[in-house]
């Protein structure tokens, strides 16, 4: 078991403390918005405020007077900025020109200002109106096949202008409706369908003030969901245990000083927040939580032995559950040997882990990335859950299972329709409410869509939101194939990468972001979201709009349905772009159980509740029961170990959100000053014959007969389980196989690519 507050070679202080202050001032030095947009940070998360554009943790009911973290306060900023990138940008810079800048300077020229269309002869962007702008992609559009047409979305816009989108991809001919989560939580969407019927979590907030245990696997509440923090110290201070597995050390899960906290900022008072901290091997999770499995069934027969009270909950089990004696055969029949190989840990440190499972009441399982981005990233989940089952810890008050999703709405998209899979949508009630037939064949998720790319089948892509070419896996050929479309559409509020490489004919449309006012002909309009724990919350943007030219993601989303559509009665695209009172109506009507009085609803304190079966114990599976699943690998990575390959997984760092990068400064890692660096165990090193701080170039080591290759990467020593290193998202995307992805779900391998590494 790693030390939980060990020495690192590069030391960073606690989580959170002044140096989330300093970093939240740090990020504008260069960017600094004006003073006025300090008070948006004022209204975050508040009833009528503006829910975060930053992740998807919820908002208490109960708020504090600053209910943001430094991250939510980087996200609205950054938004906020006083730059602006203008049509004049463009007068002495070419697209080609730009490429060779990278994503923090591309962001740092700030909010786009006016829609522009790529002009091929003088290889710039340069402004259009949005009449002619819509006019044309309408026109380009009707000329496609519908199956040859993609519509993105990444998860930031409101539940009101996705509805629209999805309505406009089904109007159009097709359920091509990739989402950001399809390289995210695609994992748990559907591997927690297949185990407990649910494809979201299962806890609400007071289950956070409930619990006596946290498991946290591959999760980063430090760096990606910072406000999680605060129910985590009071959990700390009441005496609730928390064990965290994860290959890198993250301050965030060692130890925390609240910001909010007048006394902690004075005395520097940290709170521990890990009583244990396993680094496991990256993709070693399977093998870990099996260890744990077989912990919990020693624990029984010990107690069924000693005629006490069983550590099973076997009443839940009978009542609830499938498959558990298959499942017990098998953790039965595993050895610790190959336990202790596959995970990277002591059968010891696993015993260790499994005495506190045992002994807690009430137990929530946290996890992110590090489970979801793996060759066998349902059977991470599924493995979590059976965990979670053996003691019945789902659907009772303090326990349960907790994806910490993304972006802002991704999940709420997700809720409205923004689906690829035909059978999520409830297609008979679009039919009765737009009068048309939707169509029944299943669209492409993101791989199936970049595979169909690079067959040359895909012929337009329009983006609400994102920077997909960026995002995405197989870098290279994404900007080798891109650019060959006929139409690409980017709805957007600041520069990035997939801009610069335009199809023959391509559009970026500048809109506003959540914290500026929309006015439309119905008045001032607010918009909603979901958050992780399935709460829907509304905002009212109230900042003046960075320019007097942007639209907002719904007017913009009509704008090109009216230009591509045929017109038909039931299309009211004029009057849901005036009051979106009337989209949420629309909405309540497609979704009559999860939106009941939608619109009277949407301010509630902390939101209101969408439900969810498995939170009552009611499971949606084939067999009406929660699934125990028998795991048919121990390791999750889906290739062979060779020698001189390694795992790679692929990191945020505390200075960025997702493809945004805010600056340098990866203070929780000790990592200043650059990105194109590469951690690795010291023993590693010598072992490869290497040196620290050399230069060092990576290769993939996917066997699909492609090359990959990022050099300049300063090679650094960390504390790492051998045979893993770690590497920035997203700059390593270069080095990422399309292919190599979740066999059900087809999340990208993001966190365990087979690479090899030599002196560059
Ligand atoms: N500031 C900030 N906030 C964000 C984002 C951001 O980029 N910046 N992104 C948003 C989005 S879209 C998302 S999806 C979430 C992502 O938030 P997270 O789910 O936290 O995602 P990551 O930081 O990619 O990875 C999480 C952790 O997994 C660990 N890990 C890697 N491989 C393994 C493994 O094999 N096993 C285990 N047990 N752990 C492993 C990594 O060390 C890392 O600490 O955050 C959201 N919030
Ligand atoms: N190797 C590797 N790859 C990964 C991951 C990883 O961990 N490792 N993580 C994956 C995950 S979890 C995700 S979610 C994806 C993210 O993939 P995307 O969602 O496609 O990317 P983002 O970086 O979040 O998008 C940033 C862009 O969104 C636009 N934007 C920002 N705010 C708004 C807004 O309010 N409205 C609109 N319309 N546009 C806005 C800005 O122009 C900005 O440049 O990347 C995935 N890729
Ligand atoms: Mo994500």
């Amino acid at each position: 078991m790693a030390d939980p507050n060990p020495e690192l070679p590069h030391s960073p202080g606690p989580a959170g403390g002044w140096g989330s202050l300093k970093g939240i001032a740090q990020t504008f030095g260069e960017s600094w918005p004006t003073l006025a947009a300090l008070d948006s940070l004022r209204r975050l998360n508040k009833p009528k405020g503006v829910m975060c554009t930053s992740c998807a943790w919820p908002k208490p009911a109960n708020y504090s007077a600053f209910e943001f973290c430094e991250n939510g306060a980087k996200a609205a900023l950054w938004e906020l900025a006083a730059a602006r990138c203008g049509p004049a940008f463009w007068t002495d810079r070419t697209v080609t020109e730009l490429r060779a800048w990278k994503d923090h300077d591309l962001e740092l020229t700030g909010r786009l200002t006016h829609p522009l269309r790529y002009d091929a002869a003088s290889d710039r962007y340069v402004a259009v109106t949005w009449d002619a702008a819509f006019a044309d992609i309408g026109a380009t559009l009707q000329t496609l096949q519908p199956e040859a047409a993609v519509f993105y979305a990444s998860g930031h816009a409101g539940l009101e202008a996705s509805y629209l989108y999805a309505l406009l991809a089904r109007r159009y001919g097709n359920n091509n409706l990739p989402q950001s989560s399809n390289m995210c939580h695609e994992t748990t969407s559907i591997g927690l369908t297949k185990v407990i019927g649910s494809p979201v979590g299962t806890i609400v907030w007071d289950d956070l003030a409930a619990a006596d245990c946290f498991f946290f696997f591959g999760q980063n509440p430090g760096t990606n969901s910072p406000r999680f923090l605060h129910p985590l110290q009071e959990a700390k201070q009441r005496g609730a245990k928390i064990v965290t597995f994860n290959p890198v050390i993250e301050q965030g899960l060692v130890s925390f000083v609240n910001p909010q906290n007048p006394l902690d900022m004075i005395t520097g008072h940290a709170t521990q927040i890990s009583d244990q901290y396993h680094q496991v091997r990256s993709g070693g999770d399977v093998a870990a939580i099996a260890g744990l499995c077989k912990v919990v069934l020693a624990a029984d027969d010990k107690a069924l032995a000693e005629s006490k009270a069983r550590v099973l909950d076997t009443e839940f089990i009978a009542q609830h559950t499938t498959g558990f004696d298959r499942f017990v055969e098998t953790i039965r029949a595993l050895g610790w040997d190959e336990i202790e190989h596959e995970s990277g840990l002591t059968r010891a440190a696993l015993e260790d882990a499994g005495a506190i499972y045992v002994a807690a009441e009430r137990v929530i399982g946290v996890y992110g990335m590090g489970l979801t981005q793996h060759a066998h990233g349902t059977l991470n989940i599924a493995m979590l859950v059976n965990l979670l089952l053996m003691r019945g810890n789902i659907g009772r008050p303090g326990a349960g299972c907790c994806p910490v999703r993304g972006h802002s709405n991704v999940q709420g998209q997700r809720t409205v329709g923004i689906a690829e899979k035909a059978h999520l949508v409830p297609m008979d009630k679009l039919q009765a409410l737009f009068d048309f037939d939707p169509p029944t064949t299943d669209g492409m998720n993101i791989v199936e869509a970049v595979e169909a790319l690079f067959a040359g089948k895909v012929k337009a892509f329009v983006s609400l939101g994102g920077n997909l070419l960026r995002a995405v896996p197989d870098q290279a050929r994404m900007e080798q194939a891109w650019p060959q479309q006929e139409l690409t559409v980017m709805v957007s509020t600041k520069l990035n990468r997939s801009h610069l490489f335009p199809a023959k004919k391509a559009y970026v449309l500048p809109c506003l972001t959540r914290h500026e006012l929309d006015n439309q002909a119905g008045g001032t309009q607010a918009v909603t979201s979901e958050d992780s724990f399935s709460m829907i919350n509304g905002s009212i943007g109230h900042r003046e709009p960075a320019s007097p030219e942007l639209k907002s993601e719904l007017a913009i989303v009509a704008g090109i349905a009216r230009a591509t559509l045929p017109p038909h009665p039931r299309l009211k695209w004029d009057a849901w772009t005036a009051d979106y009172g009337l989209v949420r109506d629309l909405i309540e009507a497609t979704y009559p159980e999860d939106f009941r009085d939608f619109n009277q609803r949407m301010f509630e304190p902390g939101g209101f509740y969408r439900g969810n079966g498995a939170h009552e114990r009611i499971w949606k599976t084939d067999s009406g029961k929660a699934v125990f699943t028998d795991p048919e690998a121990l390791s999750s990575i889906g290739f062979k170990d060779a020698p001189g390959r390694f795992r790679l997984i692929t990191l945020r760092s505390n200075d960025q959100f997702n493809t945004t990068i805010y600056g340098y400064s990866d203070r929780f890692r000790a990592i200043e000053g650059t990105r194109d660096v590469l951690l690795m165990n010291p023993d590693d090193i010598v072992e490869a014959g290497l040196s620290d701080r050399q230069t060092v170039a990576m290769l993939s080591d996917y066997e699909d007969g492609e090359e990959r290759r990022l050099g300049g990467l300063t090679l650094t020593a960390y504390q790492l389980p051998r045979g893993t290193v770690a590497s920035y998202y997203p700059e390593c995307n270069v080095l990422i196989s399309i292919h190599h992805h979740d066999q059900l779900s087809k999340t990208p391998a993001s966190k365990s690519i087979p690479v090899r590494i030599t002196a560059d």
